[in-house]
């Protein structure tokens, strides 16, 4: 049956009503329902065809996977048609455009996860996720007074028309004191082109008592209103966290929640196949998203022993099987859990641990390596790195110079020992979403150019750089970015209440904030262009929008501070008629993936300032890039191999590299630039000297007090603000006096078409050829 009459008979078995009289949620979920149906066969037989093949499982906390509809439609090759439908009954197709993001994580690693799903499904590889399935997503946020306030995420509110609950694939996680039921929601993760279907299964809680009365013993009616809310509670919030906090018991709960039943699943599975678990390296292999899902491991083993394996046995089978991302430069960060909590929540688990930790003891007294930084039980804490680098059979960095960093700091006592262990895959993106879906205009004048090879070979992109300098072609690739622009402005003045003409340029900074991306280094250059304008010192500066989104973490006041500040920038210049021809500043709220994608298809210029050593890799950068944004950025993550690609001439880089860095730690003196830098001091006193108000709360002291003075648990300016700040107003000024001209429409034109190796493609095909073996 065609898709529009499918949709169509959806919609008469569904509603009473015809569909123009339908609002938005209702048609969301009749077309998302036939669309399904669609999808139906094929899911089926890929399933079925998984059964004689090896598959890997991606397991994450997160996966930030934002609107699915329109990006089903694109991959499918049916969007087309029906927006046509849509049209003949006077519906515009942005009318999805309502239905909130799926947003099942905080940022970079949680969307990498939903970049690589759309990657392995479109080279048709058998990748399916495993996690977890909130109740509410990451926060809603709002500016109250230019606070950060937070909003539960009610994403179901809509429906789920991509889910599937498979009550038959239900399991049992235990824990000392209770048990609860696992019921995976099952999301067909759909391959361009449509030809494969992979899962994403994603695990929610609830009570046993309904399915297990006797066996489980809650029949006691009294208690059974607890008992949901202890069982429901564990799949209730993502935490909403994008760096370790304190180790809190529930996010443990949680990750062993998702990881038993996901091996639970992979187990019961392979037995139902008639799989040998004594090889099970050739059926299956598990990447951990980072450590969250480490537990996966001990529970591996344990099941594998509860099947009658040794215990040797089964460790031996594991250490096959899993393999390890890392995220994170900063050792300090890397997740530990009290011993205590471990053994009173899952003794089971943790006897495992003790198991596998003996075995390192012994493995280490053999070579005569040391134990200090090695054990995984140590000091009353389980250390979870340790135990993903021991047990698996791979550890990788997301870009080449994060890779460096851990085999050198962060894993340095692994890689001693096991270097054969270690590999880099950098980062990538999937280009359906953030160029196909995000940018149709850019989209359609590439295909004309080049053909449209690049939607599943993004390296195609190479061959417009023959297009280079031709006027015509120059002159169409920036109106684009006008008129993106254009629509963009629209959106923020709807959304935001911030008039932004579409001739300034749009400078953007987007990401998670935190201290080490250096939103406030940001922030205080604006401050000292506006200075630089308003007393003369710069002159012709061409009209700027500043552009910033980020969610801080509830709990970071630092970075709520660093928020409110920048609001408090942008009320200030925005109101100042002296500058509305120079100057914006906005801020946008509840910046999500869908937010994402219209402003990385009108930015003119991506901030990427993190100190040198500190961003594992960003991917940020590559979504911009690939839209024809220039870096403005420091050496650091992903930064560098952008530059590479493009030609270093191409972007503007800028600061102390990571090396340096290290090297001047330890003496380094943020005071004495800060007296010595009127321009810098000047912005920097904004914190205190009144121009801004924190509303009474004192963060603004706490701020600077953060940059001068330090604090117990950290020195003065601990990322190097002060230091790269000249660097990097320089920069910022240099990359202005440059736009408009055609040398810079020329980078712009070179980052788009130096960016094909930055597809998520090949970083999954990495995958699969140095770790996953698929
Ligand atoms: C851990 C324990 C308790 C609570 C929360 C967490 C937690 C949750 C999320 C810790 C870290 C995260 C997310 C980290 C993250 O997003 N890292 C980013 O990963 C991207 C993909 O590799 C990189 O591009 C970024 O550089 C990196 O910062």
């Amino acid at each position: 049956m065609s898709i529009k009459k499918s949709i169509l008979k959806e919609i008469a078995r569904t509603y009473d009503r015809p569909m123009e009289e339908l609002d938005a949620k209702e048609l969301y979920n009749a077309v998302s329902s036939a669309v399904m149906r669609k999808v139906n066969e094929t899911y089926v037989s890929c399933k079925q065809k998984r059964k004689e093949q090896k598959t890997a499982y991606y397991m994450s906390a997160e996966f930030l996977m934002g609107r699915a509809i329109y990006a089903n439609l694109k991959n499918l090759g049916i969007d087309e048609k029906v927006f046509e439908l849509l049209k003949s009954h006077g519906i515009s197709e942005s009318v999805f455009e309502e239905i909130g993001d799926a947003a099942l994580g905080n940022g970079g690693l949680g969307r990498l996860a939903a970049c690589f799903l759309d990657s392995a499904a479109t080279l048709g590889k058998n990748l399916d996720g495993y996690g977890i399935r909130y109740r509410y997503g990451l926060f809603k946020q709002k500016f109250e007074n230019g606070f950060q306030k937070e909003y539960a995420d009610d994403w179901l509110k809509w429906g789920d028309p991509w889910s599937v609950r498979s009550e038959r694939d239900r399991r049992v996680v235990e824990y000392k004191n209770f048990a609860v039921k696992a019921v995976p929601y099952d999301m067909p993760i759909i391959g361009y082109g449509g030809e494969t279907v992979n899962t994403l299964r994603l695990w929610q809680s609830e009570p046993i008592c309904e399915f297990d009365f006797e066996k489980f013993d809650c029949g006691k009616y009294s208690a059974a209103y607890a008992d949901r809310q202890r069982a429901e509670k564990i799949s209730a919030v993502l935490y909403p966290n994008d760096s370790t906090l304190k180790g809190r018991k529930l996010r443990l709960i949680q990750q062993y929640f998702f990881t038993s039943a996901s091996m639970q699943d992979l187990i019961e599975r392979a037995k139902s196949e008639n799989r040998d678990l004594s090889k099970a390296e050739r059926f299956a292999v598990v990447q951990l998203n980072d450590t969250h899902p480490t537990l996966a491991i001990p529970e591996f083993i344990r099941l594998l022993i509860k099947e009658g394996f040794s215990f040797d046995d089964a460790f031996d089978v594991a250490k096959k099987v899993f393999a390890y991302t890392n995220h994170t430069v900063m050792s300090e960060a890397l997740e530990k859990w009290e011993t205590k909590l471990v053994k009173g929540l899952i003794p089971q688990v943790y006897v495992v641990l003790e198991k596998i930790n003996e075995r390192l003891k012994s493995e280490l007294k053999e070579t005569g390596a040391d134990e200090k930084n090695r054990l995984i039980i140590a000091d009353g804490f389980v250390r979870m790195a340790n135990l993903a680098c021991y047990c698996g059979k791979a550890v990788n960095g997301v870009a080449k110079i994060h890779t460096e960093i851990i085999k050198a700091d962060t894993l340095k006592d692994w890689y001693e020992l096991y270097p054969e262990k270690f590999f880099n895959e950098t980062n990538g993106i999937t280009q359906r979403r953030w160029l196909l879906l995000a940018n149709p205009s850019l989209a359609d004048f590439i295909t004309n150019l080049i053909g449209d090879k690049w939607i599943t070979d993004l390296k195609e992109l190479e061959k417009l750089k023959e297009f280079l300098g031709w006027a015509n072609t120059m002159r169409e690739f920036y109106q684009i970015k006008k008129s993106n622009k254009r629509q963009l402005s629209a959106y923020i003045k709807q959304k935001e209440g911030i008039e932004i003409p579409n001739e300034f340029m749009f400078d953007v900074q987007i990401k998670r904030l935190h201290e080490y991306k250096r939103q406030l280094l940001n922030a205080f250059s604006i401050v000292a262009i506006y200075n630089g304008i308003k007393d003369g010192s710069i002159e012709d500066f061409k009209p700027t929008a500043f552009i910033f989104g980020a969610k801080a973490a509830p709990a970071y006041t630092r970075a709520k501070a660093i928020i409110k500040y920048i609001n408090e920038i942008a009320e200030k210049i925005n109101a100042d008629q002296s500058v509305s021809d120079k100057m914006k500043v906005v801020f946008v709220g509840d910046y999500n993936v869908s937010y994402a994608e219209k402003i990385v298809a009108a930015a003119d210029v991506s901030e990427q300032i993190s100190a040198a050593g500190t961003e594992a890799s960003g991917t940020g950068n590559m979504k911009l890039m690939l839209n024809g944004a220039v870096t403005l950025g420091t050496y650091d993550g992903a930064n560098i191999e952008i530059a590479e690609s493009a030609g270093e001439e191409n972007e503007y880089l800028f600061g102390a590299k990571a090396d340096e860095l290290a090297a001047v730690k330890d003496s380094y003196d943020p005071k004495a630039i800060y007296e010595s830098d009127p321009v810098l001091r000047a912005a920097v006193d904004t914190l205190i000297d009144g121009t801004f108000s924190d509303g009474g709360s004192g963060m603004f002291k706490e701020l600077y007090d953060s940059l001068l003075v330090g604090a117990s648990w950290h020195r003065a300016d601990n990322y190097f603000l002060f230091k790269d700040f000249q660097p990097y107003l320089k920069t910022k000024l240099k990359l202005n006096s440059e736009y408009g001209t055609v040398g810079f429409l020329i980078k712009s034109f070179l980052n788009t078409a130096s960016a094909g190796r930055f597809s998520s493609d090949y970083t999954v095909s990495g995958y699969c050829r140095d770790i996953w073996e698929i």
